[in-house]
């Protein structure tokens, strides 16, 4: 399908998806959730895809929710439509990796899509900020729970209270990003992880996917169990033998999602 907010690549296994509306730094409007929902959904279905990378531009990632576009709207609206809802199930729902490349503003909503994402790779020039405080109102796509889990109370609490912005060495230090790379190198950077998972088995990709999201949702006894009967359950996969024995036969396993 052709977007018109997004740019949309696919070439060596990966989906490279590029927010597109620089006239408002990317910000997220109803049009550009909803292609994106439908990009995700169209990556999830096509087998070609292994690993998903959703990028920005240079300036901003995307710098919050359409203001423009939400400022007018009345309790009965957003609340009626759920506001975003669907739209923040489709990213969730996706099974196969997603990498958020980061430069610029990621504010708000653009804040909260990039830690939907599995993990995040910042250019030294982005800066991270949840400043809704400053509009009336709190996050609304996971900002409050998600932004305290990846840095903890103190700095979640000053991020949504004050409205600064985070820049990239302090997201790194705090645990919010997987690492930090010079601006230029941002999508060298991150198409060359989204490569390397992509020669993984995308069943084993998806198993992680899985363990790992429920560490935020499951007591750890439970987690714990849960991730041992997945480690149990890949020995019936054809790629586990494969990725044992070429361990043993000292080659790289062609990894083959059976
Ligand atoms: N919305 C609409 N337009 C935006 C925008 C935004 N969030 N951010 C920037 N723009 C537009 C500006 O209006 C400007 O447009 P023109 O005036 O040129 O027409 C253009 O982008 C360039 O912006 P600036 O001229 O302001 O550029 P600067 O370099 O001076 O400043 C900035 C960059 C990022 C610091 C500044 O633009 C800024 O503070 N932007 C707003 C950041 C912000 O407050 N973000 C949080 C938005 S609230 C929910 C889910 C999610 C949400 C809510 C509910 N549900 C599930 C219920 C999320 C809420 C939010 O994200």
């Amino acid at each position: 399908m052709a977007f018109e907010t997004l740019i949309v690549e696919i070439s060596d296994h990966i989906c490279l998806i590029r927010l597109n509306r620089p006239e408002a730094l990317n910000a997220l409007n109803t049009q550009l959730l909803g292609e994106l929902g439908q990009a995700l959904r169209e990556a999830e279905e096509n087998e070609k895809v292994r690993c998903i990378v959703l990028t920005g531009s240079e300036k901003a990632f995307a710098a919050g929710a359409d203001i423009a576009e939400m400022s007018q709207q009345s309790f009965v609206e957003v609340f009626g439509s759920d506001l975003f809802g669907a739209e923040a199930e489709a990213i969730l729902r996706c099974r196969k990796p997603i990498i958020a490349a980061v430069a610029g503003y990621a504010l708000g909503g653009g804040c909260e899509l990039a830690m939907m994402c599995d993990f995040i790779i910042a250019a030294d020039t982005a800066k991270f900020g949840q400043p809704e405080i400053n509009l009336g109102v709190v996050a609304g796509m996971g900002g409050t729970q998600r932004l305290t889990r990846f840095v903890g109370k103190s700095k979640s609490m000053d991020m949504h209270l004050t409205g600064r912005f985070m820049d990239a060495e302090e997201a790194e230090k705090s645990g919010l990003v997987s690492r930090v790379v010079p601006a230029k190198k941002l999508m060298e950077e991150a198409m060359g992880a989204a490569a390397k998972i992509a020669r993984k088995s995308a069943l084993t990709t998806m198993a992680v996917k899985e363990a790992v999201n429920r560490s935020y949702e499951m007591p750890l006894r439970e987690g714990l169990l849960f991730e041992r009967r997945l480690f149990h359950a890949l020995f019936a996969t054809e790629d586990q033998k494969e990725g044992m024995g070429a361990f043993l036969e000292k080659r790289e396993a062609q990894f083959r999602d059976k």
